[in-house]
């Protein structure tokens, strides 16, 4: 991971891609006044999404957020773009299976008045995340799992795809043999898409997709479909969203303690460098243990941190359309 992802490095640890006007604001202010003070210069519309992947999803969230459509549409049309190329290993078409040889999806949704859907261990649906959406919007329920969502996707029109394409076979079984069909965890078989919008009508939406930790046992679930883990919105703070292994950000509720620490004042960059000393406190072994954090506030402030060196997102406003560094606690061994 050090070295195969080419950056635009704006500066060094602790980049935060602050693009509003910072509030001066007194000690006696509620966090949320701070927020919302009429001297701050919002920045919308805005996304901010995960990896080198996320300039591509950006573009399709920016078609909608331009002409004034609402963060939900944007969110959902731009992980969309991930989901459907079949070179990202990691997500959607192309993502690399199980150990057993099975692609299988998680993926969520949250939206402006703190609704939201949730799959999990989705198989043979191209699209887990407009699943969420319908999860979200036509039942009462927050998450389907496994032939339970599949059924639901095909109730819903959703149509069966074979995820697994000759490239991310020809990977599975290539790691069969090298492996002894141990799963491996590192830092080089995920990369999930968590996207984050504001729209110009002041709303914040996220969004979650992924084929999870390759060849991770058959059956497992990581944080990116679960609320408060991998994605977590309140539309009064901000918005957030994980990448990186999912057990270690479920064990600290990952995005909602970003959401949470925002909501006490912190900029995105101190929350998400919070976060992140959280889970390097909560982990004796943090041997191959990458956890990035990407935090979008309701004025369009960025902020993003990861264990180690080498995470990175996309951003795209009227302008500004780049790549930058994360902010990170350690360099790789
Ligand atoms: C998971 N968090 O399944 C996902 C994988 C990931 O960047 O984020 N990769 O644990």
């Amino acid at each position: 991971m050090k070295t195969r992802r080419n950056f635009i490095r704006l500066s060094a640890l602790g980049t935060a891609a602050v693009i509003g006007t910072p509030c001066i604001a007194s000690e006696k202010e509620t966090p949320k006044e701070k927020i919302n003070k009429a001297s701050v210069k919002i920045t919308k519309p805005i996304v901010v999404s995960t990896w080198n992947h996320g300039i591509a999803a950006n573009a399709g969230a920016w078609k909608i957020l331009s002409k004034g459509g609402t963060a939900l549409d944007a969110v959902e049309a731009g992980v969309r773009v991930t989901e459907s190329d079949p070179e990202g290993m990691s997500v959607g078409l192309g993502g690399l299976p199980d150990r057993e040889g099975i692609v299988t999806l998680d993926a969520c949704i949250m939206d402006e008045n703190n609704k939201c859907g949730a799959v999990a261990f989705l198989q043979d649906i191209e699209h887990p995340i407009s699943v969420a959406r319908k999860v979200m919007e036509d039942t009462q329920h927050v998450m389907l799992v496994g032939e339970g969502a599949k059924q639901f996707a095909l109730e819903k029109g959703f149509e069966e795809t074979n995820l697994l394409t000759e490239k991310s076979k020809k990977a599975w079984e290539e790691w069969k043999t090298e492996s002894k069909y141990q799963p491996i965890i590192n830092s080089e078989n995920h990369d999930t898409i968590g996207l984050l919008a504001l729209d110009e009508h002041g709303n914040l939406s996220g969004a979650c997709t992924t084929s999870g930790m390759a060849y991770k046992l058959h059956g497992r679930v990581g944080d990116s479909p679960i609320i408060g883990a991998g994605l977590f919105v309140d539309n009064e703070v901000g918005a957030v969203c994980a990448t990186g292994m999912g057990e270690a950000i479920i064990r600290i509720a990952g995005s909602s303690i970003v959401v949470e620490m925002m909501r006490n004042g912190m900029s995105p960059q101190e929350a998400c460098k919070a976060a992140v000393e959280r889970v390097v406190k909560k982990h004796q072994d943090l041997t191959n243990l990458q956890v990035g954090f990407l935090a979008l506030n309701k004025n369009g402030e960025v902020g993003s941190y990861s264990v180690y060196s080498g995470f990175n997102y996309a951003i795209q406003t009227k302008e500004q359309n780049d790549l930058i560094d994360a902010g990170f606690n350690r360099e790789w061994d």
